[in-house]
């Protein structure tokens, strides 16, 4: 009986249209929002002028024509006028390894020559990232790619770039993409299901065994 249970349990949320409280990952590269034309600053709190990703701190600056971005023509300095930075939050399942690749380079008009960004998702350990802007500049950015790792603590996940830079010379951040573990794109919602109720099944395996252990 529970079986049956939750077979239907699994197949409600495969027949849920995507959208109906769902909140996939998006605009990863910045390529949806207001025009920035050659590049516009956008506030601390504001989460209508990029698609998806809501600014954070003081300001952003949205980089359009200004520098070349790494994919498309648009991307951000995580310092707008001021120390900044940009999150979005989105659906998880609970317990799944996420990979969150990205780009980063420098704003290389100012200070500081190194650029640091703190990474994070919620519930877990932030991360410091460093790009050394030195050798670089508008049109040759130097655009580095990193990786950042997150176990899902909940059904949905804020992730979040933060300067740790202060002034108005940031880091240069542009397409970031969200893998599961297996390194399934992350709206492929039958990966996720799949790594997600192997994830269950693991748990429950362990818990068995530690039961057993303990009898
Ligand atoms: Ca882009
Ligand atoms: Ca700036």
């Amino acid at each position: 009986m529970r079986y049956i249970l939750a077979l239907t349990a699994a197949g409600a949320a495969l027949a849920l249209p995507a959208g109906a409280n769902a909140a996939a990952f998006v605009n990863g590269s910045f390529e949806s929002g207001v025009a920035p034309g050659t590049y516009t600053t956008v506030a601390g709190g504001d989460s209508s002028s990029i698609t998806g990703w809501t600014a954070t701190g003081n300001s952003v600056d949205y980089i359009g024509s200004y520098w070349q971005a790494q994919d498309g023509g648009r991307s951000i300095d995580l310092n707008g006028n001021a120390q900044g930075g940009i999150e979005q939050t989105f659906d998880t399942v609970a317990g799944t390894l996420y990979n969150v690749t990205f780009w980063l380079a420098g704003n290389t008009d100012g200070a500081p020559v190194t650029k640091s960004v703190l990474v994070g998702a919620t519930g877990n350990a932030g991360q410091l990232f460093t790009f050394d802007s030195s050798s670089f500049d508008k049109t040759n950015m130097g655009w580095a790619q990193y990786t950042y790792n997150f176990v899902a603590q909940g059904a949905s996940t804020t992730l979040s770039f933060g300067s740790q830079d202060a002034g108005a010379y940031g880091a240069a951040l542009d397409n970031v993409s969200l893998l599961t573990g297996g390194g399934v794109p992350e709206p492929a919602t039958w990966g996720l299901m799949i790594l997600g109720f192997g994830g269950i099944g693991a748990v429950m395996r362990r818990r068995r065994d530690a039961r057993a252990s303990i009898a």
